[in-house]
């Protein structure tokens, strides 16, 4: 049946056959719950449900200690009732979201302590994550604090109840310009991201269109605040993404101008009416001057003008300003060598480092592009030392196969995260930079486009779950390996069995560095279908406007960035990455062409030629794709039937789409250098 893969990866599969079986059950009698917060009570619920239904038991609830076999959920208000048992020691240390999780033999007792009511929710959930994977119960003893301050998810849902770049059916909020009130389903998916720790959504589009732009009114604030309290109920803040033109669109002024004081004014007004409705609510996110949205430019003014205005408004109510900085040139003449969109960003917003009020924070794209397969790591990360920074990963795969191949982001978001930026010198990972311990940012953490849809799976492909899950754990903390994450989703997912979990995983794991041999080599980007990004097309976007070109030519292909003959892009990392992108000597292949433009038989690291490695990896993704169809189907009868063939068939769609890109990327460049193949295989 579809309630399986609607499961997701909170099964809670019966547990019959484990070991640990009587391992368990001494725990199982009472819950001890002496508080009653809206978060408590969905602790309570999620704990209730998760032990119900994967021992056929209900656990007694009370609000005494018992002597023994219970699961106490409590806060520091109640810490005198279990003092004895955890100690001091930890907790001053318990940050707002923190929990301990202690468990005792002597008494068959579990004490889940969060400093905050969000804390016991998350420790609930860490409980029915080690039952789902199979971990002992015995002498547990767990300290967390996430990492990020925020952890975000962007919806990029329209009214209409289309999604933008959505690959999973339609929206689970919005249809025909109204809300779609199946607040269950939103229940279900704020489960979901708590799970995984995610603490702030905007769940419409960051394109606001006519009929969004109405949501901040109150035609549309009391559904908003019913979504609201769905989330909040999950320890999840409501955010929206707002016009920049609003005053104009919904105000009836003539200006937008963050200057001037009616707008000013306006955005005052109408943030304490937002409030009114909401008043926990996080904040607006804005995507200004970007692809042709309106911003401050239109006035002359700068984004720090604009951005401080709206942050003025929502000052007195505690909110914030998520403001992007995915602003570039989309008009550019291709022809016009010297402009380079990867620098935009940078050049942008680095000069306005200091005149941000504290209550923004700048949301950055992972790549100075857009969610390529590879690109170099974004070079404003670190660069703004006094201005709050947010990452922007994309958990939809809009450029990686759009969840109909399986491609699995993690090992990417890791590399990404621990690229080290030198900005406080040697060892400034990107993550120090964004959960805030490398400068003094009043706000910071991770935001990602989701990947979810009203499709019963939500994410399209099953295994794009994984993407999902993995981003939350991720955002909690970039500390976890890509192993251990991929190992907790794949046993809540589909079980515990050995194969079918050693398997999964291995797929997975392999399938980003597959995705790409068969797509876009040494870090080149675009060769996609113009508008929908969907299969490939070389000079798709070589001849168009959006400042996105491979340059490749009878001779060679890439993007010169460098300083001494290039765009100068390199210049905008610190020294220690300038170096090595600059020179062919340092910079790696994978990303080669991102910074460099070489003729086809310049060679690589590897020793192969770069017309060779482009040749070789594409027949060699082709077969890896059908590999991983094979693999699938000797799980067969290990999972169930309906998520077996779900899979299967978008496994097969993948391995013959990838000959499509195969035979698309290698005739191409075929054709353009006339260098044949060694391996003398097939080319068109
Ligand atoms: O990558 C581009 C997408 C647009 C998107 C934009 C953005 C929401 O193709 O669909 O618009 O990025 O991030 O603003």
């Amino acid at each position: 049946s579809g309630e399986t893969s609607y499961n997701s990866w909170l099964q809670y599969s019966k547990i019959t056959d484990s070991p640990l079986v009587d391992n368990y059950s001494p725990f199982l009698e009472h819950v001890v719950i002496p508080e009653n917060t809206e978060v408590i009570n969905s602790a309570k619920e999620e704990l209730l449900c998760g032990i119900s239904s994967m021992f056929g038991k209900s656990l007694n609830i009370s609000t005494e200690l018992k002597k023994e076999s219970f699961i106490f959920l409590g806060t520091e208000d109640k810490y005198e009732m279990v003092k004895e048992l955890i100690g001091v020691d930890l907790l001053g240390q318990l940050n707002n979201e923190g929990y301990i999780i202690k468990s005792f033999e002597s008494n068959n007792s579990i004490i889940i302590f969060g400093k905050n009511d969000k804390g016991v929710l998350y420790g609930v959930f860490h409980l029915l994550r080690l039952i789902q994977t199979d971990s002992s119960l015995n002498n547990i003893d767990i300290f967390e604090n996430p990492k990020n301050q925020l952890r975000m998810i962007n919806e990029w849902d329209n009214m209409d109840g289309s999604v933008e770049r959505g690959y999973a059916g339609n929206s689970i909020f919005f249809e025909e310009n109204r809300f779609v009130r199946d607040w269950d389903r939103i229940k279900d998916y704020a489960r979901m991201l708590s799970s995984v720790g995610i603490n702030a959504i905007a769940f419409n589009n960051v394109n606001v269109h006519e009929v969004e732009s109405k949501l901040i009114t109150t035609e549309f604030l009391p559904d908003v605040a019913k979504v609201a309290s769905i989330f909040r109920a999950y320890g999840i803040k409501t955010f929206l993404s707002i016009n920049y033109a609003s005053p104009i669109q919904i105000g009836g002024l003539d200006t937008a101008d963050p200057l001037d004081e009616k707008v000013r004014n306006w955005w005052k007004e109408k943030t304490k009416e937002i409030y009114q409705y909401i008043p926990d609510f996080g904040g607006v996110l804005v995507k200004a001057d970007s692809e042709h949205r309106p911003g401050p430019f239109t006035y002359n003014r700068t984004h720090a003008d604009g951005s401080n205005m709206l942050a003025e408004a929502i000052e007195p109510f505690g909110g914030i300003v998520l403001w992007r900085c995915f602003v570039y040139n989309c008009m550019q003449d291709w022809r016009d060598r010297s402009t380079d969109r990867a620098k935009a960003a940078y050049d942008h917003f680095k000069p306005l480092d200091g005149q941000f009020k504290d209550n923004v924070v700048l949301q950055i794209k992972n790549g100075p592009m857009d969610f390529q397969v590879r690109e170099g790591v974004s070079p404003l990360f670190g660069a703004m030392p006094k201005t709050n920074q947010l990452l922007e990963f994309q958990i939809a795969q809009e450029y990686t196969g759009q969840q109909r191949h399986v491609c699995y982001l993690i090992p990417q978001w890791k590399e990404i995260l621990d690229f080290d930026t030198y900005a406080n010198g040697e060892g400034t990972p990107v993550k120090s930079v964004v959960d805030g311990s490398q400068f003094q940012y009043t706000h910071c953490g991770i935001t990602a486009v989701s990947n979810i849809g009203n499709d019963v799976n939500w994410t399209g492909h099953t295994l794009a779950q994984a993407n999902l899950y993995g981003y939350g754990r991720l955002t909690w903390n970039p500390d976890l390996s890509s192993e251990i994450i991929t190992d907790e989703w794949v046993k809540a997912t589909f079980g515990t069995d050995l194969d079918v979990v050693s398997e999964i995983s291995d797929m997975l794991l392999q399938s980003w560095r597959i995705y790409e041999n068969y797509t876009s080599p040494l870090g080149v980007g675009w060769m996609v279908n113009p508008e929908h990004h969907y299969g490939p097309n070389v000079d798709g976007y070589e001849y168009s406007v959006w400042g996105t070109y491979h340059f490749a030519d009878c001779k060679g292909i890439g993007v010169d960035r460098t300083i001494s003959t290039g765009t100068g892009y390199t210049g905008q990392y610190f020294p220690e990455n300038q170096t090595m992108y600059e020179s062919l000597d340092t910079c790696p292949d994978e990303l080669l062409l991102f910074f460099h433009h070489v003729p086809y038989t310049h060679v690589l690291k590897s020793g192969k030629t770069v017309i060779q490695h482009i040749y070789d990896t594409h027949f060699e993704g082709v077969e890896q794709a059908e590999g991983l169809k094979q693999r699938w189907l000797a799980l067969e009868g290990k999972i169930d039937p309906t998520r077996f063939r779900g899979i299967l068939e978008r496994l097969e769609h993948q391995a013959e789409h990838s000959k499509e890109w195969r035979d698309i990327i290698n005739t191409y460049f075929y054709r353009k250098s006339g260098i044949p193949d060694e391996k003398n295989r097939k080319i068109y």
